[in-house]
């Protein structure tokens, strides 16, 4: 089954929005397989980021990444990476949809209170990047057959 990593980022934590994450993606009829607050070091924000290490915003990022905890989680489902990106919205919160996370909540990219891998490789490498394997459970929600046909 297809997985994703989901951060809820410092801002996120912060402004009391763990709750309300975790039930879009609950309701939406994803499973959690991995949850934990944890603070970041510099080291995991640096590879996280590794893709944007040239860019202008890079060293904000990190400091921002790594100023306060946030809710690192692992969601499964069919076609959950691609899904949890439209629930995320898009990057800039005043370009996101309302009805998106970041557009029912943000303001500015550099708070825009969630990750998301973008695509099913990416994810692959960030779930082993943040999580342990024990850290993962396997498990099959009863509903199952309600959401799956
Ligand atoms: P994504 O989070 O929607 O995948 P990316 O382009 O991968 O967006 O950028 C990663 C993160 O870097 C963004 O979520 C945002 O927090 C931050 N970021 C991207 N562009 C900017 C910018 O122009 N200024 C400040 N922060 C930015
Ligand atoms: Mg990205």
């Amino acid at each position: 089954m297809e997985r994703t990593f989901i951060m809820i980022k410092p801002d996120g934590v912060q402004r009391k929005l763990v709750g309300e994450v975790v039930r879009r993606f609950e309701v939406k009829g994803f499973t959690l397989v991995g949850l934990k607050l944890m603070k970041v070091s510099k080291e995991l924000a640096e590879k996280h980021y590794d893709v944007h290490k040239e860019r202008p915003f890079f060293a904000g990022l990190i400091e921002f990444i790594t100023s306060g905890p946030v809710v690192a989680m692992v969601w499964e489902g069919d076609g959950v990476v691609a899904s949890a990106r439209k629930i995320i919205g898009a990057t800039n919160p005043l370009s996101a949809e309302p009805g998106t996370i970041r557009g029912d909540y943000g303001v500015t990219v550099g708070r825009n209170l969630i990750h998301g891998s973008d695509a099913i490789e990416t994810a692959k490498n960030e779930i082993n990047l943040w999580f342990q394997e024990e850290e993962l459970v396997n498990w099959q929600p009863t509903l199952t057959p309600w959401l799956y046909e």
